[in-house]
């Protein structure tokens, strides 16, 4: 494309992505770099005041460990996490962000977060882990002290509006990324000595329930679109829990959370017989291994318990608002004064717990009259997210801390810079991170700052500028503005640019690749079940969709975006059958069901499910990996197992 303009912009650090985690990133890298004379670039497709999942803002702050207070342990946390994600996980990368996300926390209120407070002035929680906060503008305060770290420091720069595409190499080793500006025409090739992805999940990949133009809304953000999982699958490492997507149960059609009515206001959900399936399907958690028997109930079975009850036509399913409000201010009812200002206090909170993070949920219970205090409403299951920093799991299996290890543990998951991936160079952290589920807003924000540190080491370490091969870059420069040339080429074939037999445009092929996931591999209309012949034919479909994304195309640079996000979506989907196909059990009911394969397996599949797509060979292996223990489980699992 001779009207592109090639930039080719060199630094030390490359940071990818401006949400949570790259924001983390920024603070901690502008430290480490003034002090060894080097230069980090963070690079995000959006502005970093307004990306990400936290956008819109958040209403409470879900990990915090409250360490200084002396009430609950990293151990305590690693085993909240072990037993939600029934038994899988990395309990040296959760327990290393959980001793340093308190630090991140006082820092968000230190640059002007504001936290909820009681009368004592201490932290209102609410939950065990969780922190309420008036948080509309919890990331323009985030990206706030992260754009001071860089520029101020005189160490940094940060490019907005660059769209990042994939990898860099040189030989193994990560050389840096090349993308393209959404709004100039501008390819941009980042040469660094280390990169960190911190680029979020996905979403999009599944049908989602909202249709027609209410498709934008979904609970995760629709621009986190697999960019993560696209960069490091592309760059050869090694990727884990693959097969752990998440599922969250939320106020139906807009997507509202459920935290601070479950766990604030202790409401109930019932059905429309008004049946607590959390009660009345008790027995079923039995079948569920020790992880039936765990507090909290793992979020995976307390979404297939509400999914029985919907699966045998008990639907809706509700949450009961006016019963929970009704029955905190029932303590103020002696005093109908102190009752009218409670009841008002309770209704306010409900509100904006949807106008700090979900505006349209508020709009829709504006929009359908109702009045919490009054009604209840409405939540059903979601379609399934990629999203390793929440309740899911899926992201690059990467290093630990060293001196976390036990000398059983050190082989199996430490190489030298914590959250370095199995390709040297190339860093992770956020949901681009796999097996350290429930770090979320201030987790991966604190997991950014541990994966910079280590990234600057790295640099230190091993400081030469990687070779870039001209003649590929070239190549990879018409690969990635291919969409264009083709919509230029054939546009004129028919009078409507939307549909033409020599192209695909993007939006087409994405609602091919959500049918493909929705029908194949267990989304919303399969009830989330699937089984081995689904999930083989799934791959068929997903190979001739794989042949078709060379023929996609792009009007404009924005939706030459599309184009690739698209194709960034395919490849998560990929990586996510592979995995499914390749766990021959049923761990995580309510997240997905193997029909085919329909119970626990603790003996055989107490594992990571790995897998990595090899660049040189063009071939997906998949392989098990062993969970190793750092800290005695309750649940008495087996120290090791392998398949
Ligand atoms: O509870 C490219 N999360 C919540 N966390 C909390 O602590 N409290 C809550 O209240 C939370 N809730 C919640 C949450 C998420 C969502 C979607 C909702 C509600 C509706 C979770 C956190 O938000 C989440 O854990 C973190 O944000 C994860 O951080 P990170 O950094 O991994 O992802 P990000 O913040 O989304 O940032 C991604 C960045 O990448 C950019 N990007 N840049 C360049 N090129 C590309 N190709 C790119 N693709 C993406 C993005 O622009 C962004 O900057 S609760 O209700 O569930
Ligand atoms: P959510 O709004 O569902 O994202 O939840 C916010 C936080 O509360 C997360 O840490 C969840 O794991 C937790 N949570 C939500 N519902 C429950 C519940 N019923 N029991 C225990 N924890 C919950």
């Amino acid at each position: 494309m001779a009207d592109f303009e090639t930039v080719v912009v060199e630094t030390d650090l490359l940071i990818l992505g401006g949400g949570m985690a790259a924001c983390g990133a920024a603070v901690e890298a502008a430290y480490w770099a003034k002090q060894n004379g080097l230069k980090v670039t963070l690079v995000d497709k959006a502005a970093v005041d307004r990306s990400g999942a936290v956008a819109m803002g958040l209403s409470a702050i879900n990990q915090y460990v409250g360490l200084k207070d002396g009430k609950n342990t990293v151990k305590d946390y690693v085993d909240y996490v072990r037993n939600d994600l029934m038994g899988i996980t990395r309990e040296d990368l959760v327990a290393n962000i959980a001793r340093h996300v308190d630090s991140t926390v006082h820092l968000f209120e230190k640059w002007g977060l504001p936290i909820w407070k009681d009368p004592e002035g201490k932290y209102v929680h609410e939950g065990r882990w969780q922190l309420m906060i008036n948080g509309e503008s919890y990331k323009v305060v985030v990206a706030e002290a992260a754009k001071n770290a860089l520029l101020g420091s005189g160490v940094g720069e940060i490019y907005e509006r660059i769209f990042i595409v994939g990898p860099l190499m040189d030989g193994d080793r990560c050389a840096g990324a090349a993308g393209f500006s959404v709004r100039e025409n501008k390819f941009y090739i980042f040469k660094s000595k280390a990169t960190l992805v911190a680029m979020g999940g996905a979403v999009h990949v599944f049908k989602p329930r909202s249709s027609g133009e209410g498709m934008g809304r979904a609970w995760y953000p629709p621009w986190n679109s697999g960019s993560s999982a696209y960069f490091t699958l592309k760059a050869g490492a090694e990727m884990t829990c693959q097969e752990v997507r998440f599922i969250p149960v939320r106020f139906k059609d807009a997507y509202g959370p459920v935290g601070a009515w479950f766990l604030l206001f202790q409401s109930r959900a019932t059905n429309s017989e008004g049946g607590a399936y959390m009660v009345e399907r008790k027995p079923e958690l039995e079948k569920w291994g020790p992880y039936g028997r765990v507090k909290p109930i793992p979020a995976n079975l307390r979404n297939y318990l509400g999914m029985l009850d919907v699966m045998e036509g008990k639907g809706p399913i509700y949450m009961r608002t006016e019963e929970a409000i009704q029955k905190i201010a029932e303590t103020y009812k002696d005093d109908p004064k102190a009752y009218k200002k409670k009841m008002k206090e309770l209704e306010s909170e409900a509100w904006e717990d949807f106008l700090d993070m979900t505006i349209s949920q508020a709009l829709l219970w504006a929009s359908t009259n109702v009045q919490p205090e009054e009604r209840s409403s409405e939540i059903a299951a979601a379609e399934p997210y990629f999203i390793g920093s929440h309740s899911g799991a899926s992201g690059a299996w990467v290093s630990g801390p060293e001196d976390l290890q036990t000398d059983g543990t050190k082989s199996d998951y430490f190489w030298g810079y914590a959250n370095m991936s199995t390709v040297p160079g190339l860093f992770c952290a956020g949901d681009a991170s796999g097996a350290s589920s429930h770090k979320f807003s201030s987790g991966s924000h604190a997991e950014g700052r541990i994966a910079a540190k280590d990234a600057v080491r790295y640099i230190v370490e091993n400081n030469k500028m990687p070779a870039l091969d001209a003649q590929a870059i070239e190549a990879l420069k018409v690969e990635i503005l291919a969409p264009l040339a083709t919509f230029e080429q054939y546009k004129n074939a028919t009078t409507d640019p939307e549909v033409n037999p020599n192209y695909i445009k993007p939006r087409m092929f994405m609602f091919r690749l959500q049918k493909i996931m929705d029908e194949y591999a267990g989304g919303i209309t399969a009830q989330f079940t699937t089984n081995e012949s689904l999930l083989k034919k799934g791959l068929e479909l997903l190979d001739f969709l794989k042949e078709d994304a060379a023929k996609l195309a792009a009007a404009n640079t924005h939706e030459l975006m599309r184009c690739w996000e698209n194709v960034h979506r395919m490849w998560q989907a990929e990586a996510h059958v592979r995995t499914i196909l390749f766990r021959q059990e049923t761990r995580w009911p309510g997240y997905y069901f193997r029909a085919d394969k329909p119970t626990l397996d603790q003996e055989n599949w107490l594992v990571f499910a790995n897998c990595r797509f090899d660049p040189k060979t063009g071939q997906w292996e998949t392989k098990s990996r062993p969970v190793l223990r750092i800290f005695e489980s309750q649940t008495k699992e087996p120290a090791k197992a392998s398949v």
